[in-house]
């Protein structure tokens, strides 16, 4: 076992000119003469340690020369304490990734303003006018995009609300457009004369109920709506995304989303294939079938036996979470601590960010799919009477400092472009800037879940989902300012706060179809 310590930095010594210098040497193992900065003391190393790896895995804290050095801490700032001396390539595009990162986080980028906080504000125009653009005629190449228009209305009206932008200018394009896309049997496609497909179904419920209003509301065709989520019920309890189509941990979520957010009936129509006298529920073997999801790393595969990623860990979690209260279901069916264990893993320093899967790379857009996971566990920790934890603990299971640094100083396009992005590298898209925003969101505010709420009204009713509430989160090591604070995004539903109660009372008041 190796034990790091770490000493502190004088803070201004290098100047930011020679970061990329320092970080070539210490990331790329030349040995030159140079001294290594003295950041780390290693107390006690493996028997085969060679002299030349522990002077190569000695580093430290980048020291700024600039004034606001001292708000920024070393982990955000300095190259990691503990790195893979195993060089492929996968260890070198990390390392690439650092580098790309860390001007942005130091302050280094020059065209760049940095407020008090060390990071900088939120260019909330630029972003509001980039998402606008989304939403009007695109270029050519969206040709190849073409089943993900349903996405780009979703992105956009999701990312301007977060934004404080008003949406409803976009009610009478959004109904006009998506009419003509839904199927007599059931189901939107992404487009005109496609076929019912899950991911597009949700994008479009999600994107009526944003602009909401009864005309949009009506446009969805429940009763077929059952029907088809009946005839992609799996035997084993799963859905698939599309007639014939595939069946994973998306599927599943896009499914309990439309069922609970339309007041659905739960029974499974009788001429679904799946249905059987032990299998008369949309919902019968659905946990069952999500908990086989569950990898030996910990984390959430997107069917069993694949690849944990974190993009499963949120359509895993909160699919259960529409099924069933956070602190019951969640434990029932995942083993929480390892889940846990394997979340936290996806949380990079110094970048600050999330990477969606084991040994790959950060990526502004897991600040939902992974971030969205936290506010779901904490509660599930909070709500568990064994647990019996402080809120010091159960508030802050991730960086929420490293989340908000990554997005605000990374993922900005701060040229005329605007809009949110991966890391630097990367253009800015309209599903980044979605996810990115819904993580800065999450990271900016505590969600409650409110487990006394009638249990006896909520039975049978998939009332779960319907009991969180958000409050502004007492944080003193908050990294942004208070005009950059965005609107709340319903955790499970990732649509604006209170509306996702009051589509579901609509649906519920109108009772049958
Ligand atoms: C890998 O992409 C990404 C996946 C395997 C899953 C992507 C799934 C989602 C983003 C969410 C889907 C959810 C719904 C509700 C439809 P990559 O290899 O390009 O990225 P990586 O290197 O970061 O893993
Ligand atoms: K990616
Ligand atoms: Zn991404």
């Amino acid at each position: 076992r190796v034990a790091f310590k770490r000493r502190k930095m004088p803070k201004t010594e290098t100047p930011p000119s020679t970061a990329s210098s320092n970080l070539d040497r210490v990331l790329h193992g030349d040995q030159s003469s140079q001294p290594q900065p003295p950041g780390v003391v290693i107390e006690e190393l493996p028997p085969d340690y060679e002299a030349e790896e522990i002077s190569t895995a000695s580093r430290g804290p980048i020291a700024m020369a600039t004034e606001t050095s001292s708000l920024r801490p070393d982990l955000f700032t300095g190259l990691p304490y503990i790195r893979d001396l195993l060089m492929t390539e996968t260890s070198r595009v990390q390392e690439r990734t650092i580098e790309e990162c860390l001007p942005f986080l130091t302050g280094a980028e020059e065209e760049i303003e940095y407020n008090a906080h060390g990071v900088p504000n939120l260019d909330r125009k630029r972003h509001i006018a980039f998402l606008h653009k989304g939403l009007r005629k695109l270029p050519a190449p969206y040709v190849a995009a073409d089943a993900s228009r349903p996405w780009m209305f979703y992105w956009a009206l999701a990312g301007m609300h977060a934004m404080g932008e008003d949406v409803s200018q976009y009610r009478e394009s959004l109904i006009s457009t998506i009419r003509p896309i839904q199927n007599a049997t059931g189901g939107f496609g992404g487009g005109n004369g496609q076929a019912s497909h899950l991911a597009p179904t949700y994008a479009i419920i999600l994107s009526l109920v944003i602009v909401g209003g009864e005309e949009a509301l009506d446009v969805i065709d429940r009763k077929a709506m059952w029907k088809w989520l009946g005839n992609l019920k799996r035997d084993n309890g799963a859905f698939q995304m599309a007639v014939g189509g595939e069946e994973d941990v998306r599927g599943a979520y896009c499914a309990v989303v439309i069922i609970s957010l339309l007041g659905l009936p739960l029974e499974l129509p009788k001429d679904s294939p799946s249905w059987s006298s032990e299998h008369q529920s949309l919902l019968t073997g659905l946990p069952e079938w999500v908990a086989r999801c569950q990898t030996f790393e910990g984390g959430i595969s997107g069917r069993p036996d694949a690849e944990a990623h974190g993009a499963y860990a949120f359509c895993a979690l909160a699919c259960l979470c529409i099924i069933g209260d956070p602190q019951t279901i969640i434990p029932k069916y995942l083993d929480v601590p390892c889940l846990i264990s394997w979340l936290s893993a996806r949380q990079y320093a110094p970048e600050g960010g999330f990477a969606g899967r084991t040994n790959k790379l950060v990526d502004g857009c897991y600040s939902h799919w992974v971030g969205g996971c936290w506010p779901i566990l904490e509660a599930c920790v909070e709500g568990s009477a064994s647990a019996n934890l402080p809120s010091s603990i159960t508030s802050n299971l991730y960086s929420r400092e490293g989340l908000i640094r990554y997005i605000l100083c990374c993922c900005q396009d701060q040229t005329k472009r605007g809009g949110l992005r991966d890391k630097p590298s990367h253009m800015s898209d309209s599903y980044h800037t979605c996810y990115v925003l819904a993580g800065l969101s999450s990271a900016q505010h505590k969600w409650r879940f409110d487990a006394s709420a009638s249990r006896s009204e909520r039975a049978g009713t998939r009332g779960s989902a319907y009991q969180w509430t958000s409050e502004i989160l007492a944080d003193e090591s908050r990294v942004y300012e208070e005009e950059d604070r965005v609107q709340t995004l319903h955790p499970i539903f990732v649509i604006p706060e209170g509306v996702a109660e009051k589509t579901r009372a609509y649906f519920m008041a109108k009772g049958g179809f």
